[in-house]
């Protein structure tokens, strides 16, 4: 489709110039590569929750049709291959480390959830490989398993790793105990709840695939993976194998869905690198969507009781929140970050409550581990806070937005440092809270609620207010908390002689739409085409360095990078253009892709010099030839993107369904690159809440461990008639002020304030009947379970 894009096109809804490959369905993806010689990987995986391994005996399988190699434990501990490594060692509160128990790439003794790798069979084919997988006799003893963190705490539970006693990965406190303490002691109300945030399963479309390929001859293995984090996955790979990070190439073509469950490292990838290099052919792995409901993270999984402290004005003077953060059996490569240091850095949100503490336990269960899926740690933060602001109304019979005006931050207490540590450097939440109520007309609710009454439905609105960080994050501090790896971006613009741009970008487009905003970014600041501009990412051959794209961070970190990178280039440029024209430096004007110097006629385009930079003849003294400029940008701070969701539900009351019926949300992302690109961010943001309040449980029998929503008939992934179209705003009067660009994040906003919002529609639609509380998901079975019990009371 054409489109003219303006130079300056940031702002502007420019089509996204990457969805035309896959429109004509020439996307390639790694199940689209094929090599001679290649071999395929199956895993033997287990079928139990914790069990001893008294015996594997793959004597059956070895001589099968097509088999090449079956390998287990046994074979990576002769080989010495080292365990997979945590990319996040959260301190407890005294500062000692987390602790670490081992996570092997195959089981070494002993399984600790259903679905960890045991065995893996290659073979000429998959099918072939199956075949002799289901030979491999692999004798078990099971053990008792455990599958809720608050039961895994308790005397007598069993035990997990030697390494963690009771279980207890991690406990960290935040903010001021006695201060908390003291506020509610002395409140006039205190208000206590105890809050699942359920655990969820990620459903990108392309389930995970990796293909590694060892050239003998240089001794190096290219590994074609889908990540979102190539350099992360080569850092990680080589770490477990033991060898430099130069002898793997790690390569993220395109990837059908992330969502943070695809930025982590899997014992599968390195798995699959070291068969490559061991039998010296191609070895490609692609998961099953059953293998993907055992081996990829889930997330959330929080039991939380929290404690809120107010006045009779409704005036919030304390928290406290106590989580239990169920961590699965192993600890994932940023598993105990998410809840250890997002989300308990997230608990004072938008309110100015004076005191507040947070401690936060990670625990071992026998479950998947867990670790980021969108919105990571900042869904779980803002559903504490919303559901306590909804009940602190209902204790006062006060409306649930003026409760929450009475406590949100204003904008002119900005920068506002946090109880517990942040600070936020803009947002104006009560002016986006009035901007949301005006929106979703919230006074002219009782009307619409007197409608629905008249054909025998409940109707109810929710509200949620969040603040999230985005932009993830700075170095430094990264690093205190216990980060191994850095959190800046890097960038890199090549200039050809006809002004021709190659951006080599460190972070990973798997749907954001990077390559038309880093075009628009590039064309706005350096004046040149939009059509001009190529885009590569996924690389670590080709580009320099880079942390990835999760954490809402690739506009905010790697989009300041290439800004910082085009100013080089212009500052480059500009000696070049000094010099040809005879001009002093200061005199060369640069905008709109033309030096000119002020008060002449005299001007050259950046194409122009960068044909003569190209060429090399006639440079100034001093100036390399070329027009190549990179930068490294490392934020001071994360982007504090925020807003507010409006929900309108209808319940029947026969069937416990619900039907949504409006969708308000207005967002603080501050500066936009591009707005069309952005509504869909949050539309597919609010697909994956609205699926975690409505349908999605990703649920394990308490007793045998054994996962029970394994497969697509027993998870619930919304539909699109689960859905609806929502109405969004942006508000672009707070940017960043800390960025070059004044962007922050918008790829998890959707997720983050849907599930309170959801949940607090349902209970106001229930109030009537006396319901105060649910749990999430809410399945037609549980609200009608919850509306027998409510009618009772
Ligand atoms: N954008 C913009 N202006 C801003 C902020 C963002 O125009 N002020 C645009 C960006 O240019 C980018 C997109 O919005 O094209 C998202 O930008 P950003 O918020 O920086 O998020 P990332 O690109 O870093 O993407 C990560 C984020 C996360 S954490 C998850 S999870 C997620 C998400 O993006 N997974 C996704 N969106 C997804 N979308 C798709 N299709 N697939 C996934 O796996």
């Amino acid at each position: 489709m054409s489109q003219t894009v303006e130079r300056g096109s940031i702002g502007q809804e420019v089509l996204r110039k990457e969805d035309r490959k896959f429109l004509i369905g020439k996307g390639r993806f790694v199940d689209d590569m094929h090599l001679p010689g290649e071999l395929h990987a199956i895993f033997v995986r287990s079928p139990h929750a914790h069990a001893d391994i008294t015996a594997i005996d793959i004597s059956a399988g070895k001589g099968m049709q097509g088999v090449v190699a079956i390998l287990t434990g046994a074979d990576m501990e002769a080989d010495a291959i080292g365990h997979i490594p945590f990319m996040w060692i959260m301190n407890d509160s005294d500062g000692s480390p987390m602790k670490q128990p081992p996570r092997w790439g195959l089981a070494r003794g002993r399984v600790r959830h259903v679905g960890e790798p045991v065995a893996v069979v290659i073979a000429d084919t998959a099918a072939n490989a199956a075949d002799a997988a289901d030979c491999i006799a692999v004798d078990y003893t099971s053990l008792p398993a455990v599958t809720n963190s608050r039961a895994s705490l308790a005397a007598g539970a069993p035990q997990i790793h030697d390494e963690a006693p009771d279980n207890r990965i991690f406990s960290t406190g935040r903010g001021d105990a006695a201060a908390v303490d003291t506020a509610i002691a002395n409140a006039p109300i205190v208000i206590e709840l105890e809050l699942v945030n359920n655990r969820i399963a990620c459903a990108a479309i392309e389930a995970r695939a990796c293909l590694a390929i060892h050239d003998p001859v240089a001794d190096t293995t290219t590994l074609y993976d889908a990540t979102q984090a190539p350099h992360l996955i080569r850092r990680s790979v080589t770490e477990a194998l033991g060898i430099p990070p130069a002898k793997l190439r790690v390569v993220a073509p395109d990837v059908g869905g992330g969502f943070g469950t695809k930025g982590k490292h899997y014992p599968e990838e390195t798995i699959v690198v070291w068969a490559a290099r061991r039998i010296g052919r191609p070895v490609r792995w692609i998961s099953t969507r059953s293998e993907a409901f055992i081996s990829d993270t889930q997330a959330r999984d929080h039991l939380t009781t929290a404690t809120l402290a107010l006045d009779n004005n409704g005036i919030f003077l304390g928290l406290r929140v106590n989580t239990l953060a169920n961590m699965g059996a192993y600890i994932s490569t940023f598993g105990a970050s998410i809840p250890g240091a997002i989300y308990s850095a997230l608990l004072a949100g938008v309110y100015r409550t004076p005191a507040v503490y947070v401690e936060v336990t990670g625990v071992l269960t026998n479950t998947v581990p867990t670790d980021a899926y969108r919105g990571a740690g900042r869904p779980e933060a803002c559903y504490v806070l919303e559901r306590l602001a909804d009940a602190a109304a209902r204790k006062l019979g006060m409306d649930r937005a003026e409760v929450r005006r009475r406590n949100l931050i204003p904008a002119n207490a900005m920068p506002y440092t946090t109880p517990i540590g942040p600070t936020y450097d803009t947002g104006d939440f009560p002016n986006i809270m009035e901007k949301l109520l005006i929106a979703a007309d919230w006074n002219g609710f009782s009307a619409r609620r007197a409608e629905s009454g008249k054909s025998g439905k409940f109707r109810g609105i929710g509200l949620a207010m969040y603040v999230e960080t985005s932009g993830v994050a700075p170095s430094k501090l990264a690093g205190m908390m216990g980060a191994r790896i850095g959190f800046f971006e890097s960038a890199e613009i090549r200039i050809d002689g006809d002004g021709g741009v190659q951006l080599l970008a460190g972070t990973h487009n798997h749907g954001q739409g990077h390559d038309t905003t880093y075009a628009q970014i590039i064309a706005s600041k350096l004046g040149l085409s939009f059509d001009a501009v190529t885009v590569v990412e996924g690389d670590t051959e080709k580009v320099q360095m880079g942390t990835g794209t999760f954490g809402s961070r690739s506009i905010a970190v790697g989009g300041s990078a290439i800004s910082m990178a085009a100013d080089k280039i212009i500052e480059k440029g500009r000696k070049i253009a000094a010099h040809l024209m005879e001009a002093a430096e200061e005199d060369v004007g640069f905008a709109d892709g033309i030096y000119a110097i002020s008060g002449t006629d005299r001007k050259m385009s950046l194409a122009e010099i960068a044909d003569v930079a190209n060429l090399g003849h006639v440079l100034p003294r001093g100036v390399e030839p070329g027009l190549n400029e990179s930068a490294f940008y490392d934020p001071s701070n994360f982007a504090y993107s925020n807003g507010g969701h409006v929900v309108e539900i209808e319940i029947d009351p026969d069937t416990g369904c619900i039907e949504l019926q409006r969708y308000y949300v207005v967002d603080d992302i501050g500066t936009v690159i591009n707005p069309m690109i952005v509504h869909a961010q949050i539309h597919g943001g609010l697909a994956q809440g609205i699926g975690q309040a409505l349908t999605e449980s990703a649920a394990y029998d308490p007793d045998s461990g054994q996962i029970l929503s394994g497969s697509f008939m027993d998870y619930g992934i919304p539909r699109a008639d689960d859905l609806i179209n929502f109405k969004g705003e942006l508000d672009e009067s707070q940017p960043c002020t800390h960025n070059p660009l004044g962007a922050k994040g918008c790829g998890e906003s959707g997720s983050i304030g849907s599930p309170a919002a959801l949940v607090g529609a349902v209970l106001d639609a229930l109030e009537p009947i006396g319901v105060t509380d649910i749990e999430m998901p809410l399945t037609p079975l549980r609200i009608w379970q919850a509306m027998q019990v409510g009618d009772k009371g």
